[in-house]
């Protein structure tokens, strides 16, 4: 069973997220996420539309999520990798190096990021 991981806040689901979490579970043979909880957005000085419930609930109808963890800090992802099993971390290039010192414990891979979307994007133009 290989596991790939990842994290995020996937607020307002769209195709950039579905993307990442297409391409992260074709690596493997299962996909955890990690998500980010409500207060762990406000130390990333990013508000989400939807809360940690309401995004939980839209991550595990994916078909290609196997299982979604919350994620409440920076610190916690050597422990996730070591209590899932993981095999492959993965991130979109947007952070590309910054997850590098993970890969004494597992594979880390940045994957591009679906250009021209953006959840940031979509809130201006919905005027949220
Ligand atoms: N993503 C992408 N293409 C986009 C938008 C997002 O590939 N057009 C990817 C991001 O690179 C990330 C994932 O989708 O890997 C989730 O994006 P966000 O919800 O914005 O997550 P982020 O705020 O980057 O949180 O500890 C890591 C953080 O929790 C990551």
């Amino acid at each position: 069973m290989k596991t790939v991981i990842t994290y995020g806040t996937f607020d307002i689901l769209h195709v950039g997220h579905i993307n990442l979490l297409r391409r992260a579970r074709a690596l493997g043979d299962r996909l955890v996420v990690g998500l980010s909880t409500d207060e762990f957005n406000q130390g990333k000085h990013k508000s989400s539309l939807l809360n940690y419930e309401n995004r939980k609930a839209v991550l595990e109808s994916i078909r290609y999520v196997d299982e979604v963890f919350p994620e409440r800090t920076w610190d916690q992802k050597v422990d996730d990798i070591r209590r899932y099993g993981a095999d492959v971390f993965v991130m979109g290039d947007d952070w590309a190096g910054r997850f590098d010192f993970l890969s004494e414990l597992c594979e880390v891979r940045y994957l591009p990021r679906t250009p021209d979307i953006s959840t940031t994007r979509i809130k201006l133009d919905v005027g949220a």
